[in-house]
């Protein structure tokens, strides 16, 4: 006989399968366990199709009246692009239902909970209920914000630099960290960079890993400087592009010459106010067009622009096992920085992993309160 917690971490194992495929919607496992055997599984496969219980429900290998059901998220009680799960739930007579976290979609909120009760179905919600959180972060930040969970990814020497003073970067981590990076971007809806890095290296900021969803690639660009003849703007056709500028730029005659030729390459180009891109504007945008998550692999400027306007949610470092040095050689956060150690960001839930002979680390920023 399994715990309660082991059926729950073979659920979430479920959820991960669905990863790069449900946003803006969450990922979900489900597992039905009858007479202490599991007698079907399910997750959210897909944005727009089942959800894991019905998935789950829909297998099962034999009657599920009076199993068990355990789901990493609340079964939703709304018509949505499928029917509500509280119905199969009841129709097939599930006896008791585990659940990870309450849904903070606004449409479920406890609702899903409260009617299967009202069916007299046993519920019992908080079953890892951090493990279920941690897996949706992007999703719970999304729905309760409306604006994309943002993350930073850097790498850096062991000495804290992002490049030689020449520039040369090529390469601070080894090939498997580097590989790891590719799979992150898939997670991400968007990928964001300056136009600093597109004049330097020509990338094309895509998802190089089989299968991988290409995630929208979103250039910070005030003045619109991007070459048409770049790698991005030439594939912009094929991998969705937005080209962030500013309305001054927009206001001048040769500024919207330029946004006219870049939108007929196939680029979506959105303007803030500021003399530069307004970040915290900017991710508002992406949110309402349903961008729900957006990875910034950016240079010191771009990182130090989304650092001083609090649009970080979380940072993943990378640090490569060599010592570059030099006093011009640029860091990972340019700008300003903090005026001091009381100023710092606070770094909270750090953790540590190892890759081949690189470091990595993540964790969640805390702005300070008072400025
Ligand atoms: C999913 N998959 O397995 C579960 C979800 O747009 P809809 O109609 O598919 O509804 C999406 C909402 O349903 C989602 O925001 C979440 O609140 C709830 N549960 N969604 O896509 C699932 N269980
Ligand atoms: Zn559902």
């Amino acid at each position: 006989m399994k715990t309660r917690e082991e059926y729950m971490y073979r659920a979430l194992e479920l959820a991960r399968l669905g990863e790069g495929r449900t946003s803006p919607n969450p990922m979900v496992g489900c597992v039905v366990v009858k007479d202490g055997k599991i007698i079907s599984e399910g997750y959210h496969e897909k944005y727009g199709e089942y959800h894991a219980e019905r998935n789950a429900l829909l297998r099962c290998e034999e009657d599920p009246a009076g199993a068990d059901l355990y789901v990493t998220l609340e079964p939703c009680c709304h018509y949505g692009k499928t029917p509500p799960c509280t119905e199969i739930i009841i129709e097939k007579k599930i006896g008791r239902v585990f659940i990870g976290n309450v849904d903070p979609n606004p449409r479920v909120a406890g609702g899903g909970v409260r009617i299967l009760r009202e069916h007299g179905i046993e519920v019992v919600t908080g079953i890892l209920e951090e493990e279920c959180r941690k897996l949706n972060e992007v999703f719970f930040h999304y729905i309760s914000t409306g604006r994309p969970f943002v993350a930073a990814k850097y790498a850096m020497s062991t000495d804290g630099k992002i490049a030689c003073a020449s520039g040369d970067s090529k390469w601070i981590t080894g090939e498997a960290a580097r590989k790891q990076v590719h799979m992150l971007r898939k997670r991400y809806s968007g990928i964001l960079a300056g136009i600093g890095t597109v004049l330097a290296d020509d990338p094309m900021l895509n998802c190089r890993e089989e299968e991988g969803v290409d995630p929208v690639r979103i250039i910070c660009d005030s003045k619109l400087r991007i070459p048409v003849d770049s790698q991005i703007v030439k594939t912009a056709k094929k991998i969705p592009t937005i080209i962030a500028g500013t309305e001054k730029t927009l206001a001048a005659p040769e500024g919207r010459a330029k946004a006219s030729q870049l939108e007929q390459a196939g680029i979506t180009v959105l303007c803030t106010g500021g003399d530069t891109v307004d970040l915290a504007e900017l991710m508002t945008r992406l949110g309402e067009r349903k961008i729900d998550s957006v990875l910034i692999e950016g240079g010191s400027g771009i990182n130090a622009s989304a650092f001083a306007s609090e649009i970080v949610d979380k940072v993943y470092v990378y640090v490569g096992g060599l010592l570059i040095g030099g006093k011009d050689a640029p860091a990972p956060i340019g700008g300003k920085g903090a005026e001091d150690m009381a100023h710092a960001v606070k770094l909270e839930d750090i953790e540590v992993s190892t890759i081949d002979s690189d470091v990595r680390i993540t964790g969640y920023p805390r702005y300070q309160k008072e400025k």
